[in-house]
């Protein structure tokens, strides 16, 4: 297991710097504390989120064909890989060696990983503790041969246009001219966009202001979940859901060196989660070298996977 923890310090200034931005932001990538990873699971088996069984349906029907495109990959990577279950379901069809998880979250990724191992012992496999929204560098024991990158889950659609194109072209330089298979969440109604990320359960509402919880933790501020309710809507002039958490009376927050004043009504702007069209989507990859890009969707256009070669 090879893991680049980040300095706590660092951290810190990250998150006390977006706190006393102009427009508050908190980076989503902290919505992930052990609570966080639990509620995000329940949100994937919710009526209202379509994204992952639409993914895994996709999968399940086309998995053959996209492994005759791609052709073997003697060594998956695996980005954000979790529980690594979305990985495993390709071993077989892709003929996999070598298996690459990578996450954020490395304590998880340990015990996923030893299960995995039981079960699939002619396997190699490492895990890389990494935030790769960072940067993307894999370390040699990945392998020295083309490489298979794999991202479901839609988790390109967190970062803007721009950074997703930057992660893409990190992503083409770490296929070595091998492959990328990737999961990708499509324009629809907006009703459907919004019951996605404001479920009448409130786990999204849960998931959402348990973020403050984490941020308490790691940068010693004392937000009252109280003082917060959820926010998610649309924004079809930049194609994507966002997510806020919007005080509900005037309240400051408070940390050791500083403070800051929200107004009732101020928000934080916790995630963006972009829903991307099949031609622009394609459009990306090319521009982040990637060719002969195919993609499967549900019949009813509302998720694509995506494989391209490097
Ligand atoms: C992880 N990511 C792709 C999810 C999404 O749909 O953007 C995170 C999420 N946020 C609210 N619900 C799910």
């Amino acid at each position: 297991m090879q893991f680049a923890p980040e300095a706590p310090a660092r951290i810190r200034a990250e998150l006390l710097a977006g706190l006393s931005a102009p427009v508050a932001t908190i980076a989503p990538k902290y919505l992930y504390d052990a609570l966080g990873a639990r509620l995000f699971a329940a949100i994937t088996v919710l009526p209202e989120y379509y994204p992952t069984r639409t993914e895994a349906a996709i999968f399940a029907r086309y998995l053959s064909e996209m492994a005759a495109l791609l052709g073997p990959a003697a060594t998956l990577v695996d980005l954000g890989a979790g529980n690594c279950e979305k990985a495993e379901r390709l071993f077989a069809a892709l003929g996999v060696r070598r298996y690459v998880a990578v996450d954020i979250s490395v304590d998880y990724l340990h015990a996923s990983l030893e299960r995995l191992q039981r079960h699939h012992p002619a396997i190699a496999m490492l895990g890389v503790g990494l935030d790769f929204t960072r940067s993307l560098c894999l370390p040699p024991e990945a392998g020295d041969g083309p490489r298979t990158l794999f991202y479901p889950g839609s988790s390109i659609g967190n970062f803007t246009p721009g950074e997703a194109l930057a992660l893409l072209r990190q992503v083409h330089a770490e296929c070595r001219g091998g492959a990328l298979l990737i999961g990708v969440d499509l324009v629809k109604a907006r009703d459907l966009l919004e019951a996605a990320y404001d479920d009448p359960l409130g786990v999204t509402a849960a998931f959402n202001r348990n973020l403050l919880r984490h941020v308490n933790r790691l940068a010693g501020t004392d937000f009252d979940l109280a003082d917060w309710r959820h926010v998610a809507f649309f924004n079809a002039q930049r194609s994507r859901i966002e997510m806020h958490l919007e005080a509900l009376h005037d309240t400051t927050v408070r940390w050791a060196e500083g403070e800051r004043r929200f107004a009732a009504s101020a928000r934080i702007h916790t995630e963006n989660s972009y829903k991307w069209r099949v031609d622009d989507f394609a459009a990306l990859l090319a521009a982040a070298g990637f060719s002969a890009s195919r993609h499967w969707c549900d019949a009813r256009g509302w998720f694509a996977v995506f494989a391209a070669h490097g």
